[in-house]
């Protein structure tokens, strides 16, 4: 018997990834390759334990491939030490409180509103609850020796104050380049131990157009589904320089996540991150890496020529964070990613720098170019998505997030319902479909 309802979902879905575009910037289209290793036989198998030391049988192949896994993560990011098992990246990131902090420590990390992950210390999240959080943000304006939007002097003299066992460095929502010294440089004065979480860069350091931290951190952390454009799934690496503060922080990492925050891993994903690993090897990714930034540069350069405010005013990744406050009043996020919607483009709703309104009706959009890049666009069609966006928001300028909490709902569902009649909202909604359709689904 067919489950024709699932079935039939699927084909929905892969058709409205087909016609609009994904602008998300933690999402990718992962290689059909990568997919059907994901759909293959190895979800049937449970494997507790590591390679070679397993508590059921049956493993001799698995073995093989988890080794593969680990062996071309450590060959990608040039490190001695790579786990391959988190499910994904909360569990990952919480493997190295686990193996570097006792409950009740304290941590640093950056601010969930100035662009930080929940995970590095966020109040609602189990980082918070389980250990002391300290958080530290950014600068609306870029300043600086390296003109970005970190106060390095800020975040040492509050590392100094409250002495952390533990310092991430990276972001959901950040558009600049990471100067990781900086944050090794605070971490090594206070005996901090240094996790780079390069969840949303790792494809473009893969390719050698970010920065790596390796050099710099203890502990570094990556999801392989965004711009390392995997299968959903994690890693972590312990590089030279935290095997010479801890030799034992591998065994630490491994303790951590099997047994202690999780069971059987997923083979089928292990094995799809190995395949992803293998094509982010190919001298192709440099190409796509260096493709993506080119691409969020020349979208926030027409986005810029159309009078909108982007965060620190450029990019240097993936990834172009407009902050509406200014041009459409504080909470306009929301009225962005509904009217996007409307046209076929897929993006999130995010808080900005110094941010007016609430994580849940922010004031900005992240926009990035991961997808579209894999799907083969490129800057002329970042100009023409670029204008469509400066046209979409020109049109919600009328709109303002009521005060009231109880009345913003019923508001934006009349938002919604109102500019889904508009005439130029249709018309832009079939230039995104016709440009969808002529770079297909990978
Ligand atoms: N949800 C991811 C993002 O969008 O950045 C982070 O986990």
């Amino acid at each position: 018997m067919k489950d024709t309802q699932i079935y039939d979902l699927v084909k929905k879905e892969t058709q409205r990834q087909t016609r609009g575009i994904e602008l998300i910037a933690s999402e990718n289209y992962a290689s059909r390759h990568v997919r059907a290793v994901l759909s293959s036989v190895l979800t049937n198998k449970y494997s507790e334990g590591y390679p070679k030391a397993r508590y059921y049988g049956g493993n001799e192949v698995i073995d093989e491939v988890e080794i593969i896994a680990q062996e071309r993560a450590k060959k990608l990011f040039g490190v001695p030490f790579a786990n391959v098992q988190p499910y994904s990246g909360s569990p990952a990131n919480f493997s190295v409180y686990v193996a570097t902090c006792k409950p009740g420590d304290t941590i640093m990390g950056q601010e969930l509103t100035a662009g930080g992950h929940l995970t590095h210390g966020y109040k609602v999240s189990a980082t918070a609850l389980f250990f002391n959080s300290v958080q530290y943000g950014v600068r609306s304006k870029p300043g600086g020796k390296h003109n970005d939007l970190f106060d390095y002097a800020a975040i040492r003299a509050l590392a100094k104050k409250v002495k952390p066992k533990l310092i991430w460095v990276g972001a959901t929502t950040y558009p600049l380049a990471f100067h990781y010294e900086e944050f090794a440089k605070i971490a090594d004065e206070v005996g901090a131990y240094l996790a780079a979480d390069i969840a949303h860069v790792a494809g473009l350091i893969a390719g050698g157009a970010h920065p790596s931290p390796v050099p710099y951190a203890h502990i570094v952390t990556t999801t392989t589904h965004k711009t390392l454009r995997g299968p959903r799934g994690a890693i972590v690496m312990v590089t030279e320089k935290g095997l010479k503060k801890d030799p034992d922080l591998p065994a630490k990492i491994n303790k951590a996540i099997f047994p202690g925050l999780q069971g059987g891993p997923h083979d089928n994903q292990t094995a799809a991150i190995a395949v992803a690993l293998f094509e982010a090897l190919q001298p192709s990714f440099k190409t796509y890496a260096k493709k993506v930034i080119k691409n969020a540069q020349a979208l926030a350069a027409e986005l810029q020529k159309g009078g909108l405010n982007l965060v620190a005013g450029r990019t240097e990744n993936h990834q172009v964070v407009v902050d509406l406050t200014s041009t459409h009043g504080p909470g306009a996020g929301i009225f962005a990613e509904k009217a996007l919607d409307l046209v076929y483009l897929t993006l999130n709703k995010n808080s900005v720098p110094g941010e007016q309104s609430s994580p849940f009706y922010p004031s900005g959009v992240r926009i990035g170019t991961p997808v579209a890049t894999t799907r083969g666009m490129g800057p002329a069609e970042m100009k023409k998505i670029g204008a469509i966006i400066v046209a979409v928001f020109e049109l919600i300028k009328p709109y303002k997030l009521p005060q009231k909490l109880s009345e913003r709902s019923a508001y934006i569902d009349a938002f919604v319902k109102d500019l889904a009649q508009n005439k130029d909202i249709k018309r832009m909604g079939k230039q995104v479909a016709a440009l969808g359709r002529q770079f297909p689904l990978v």
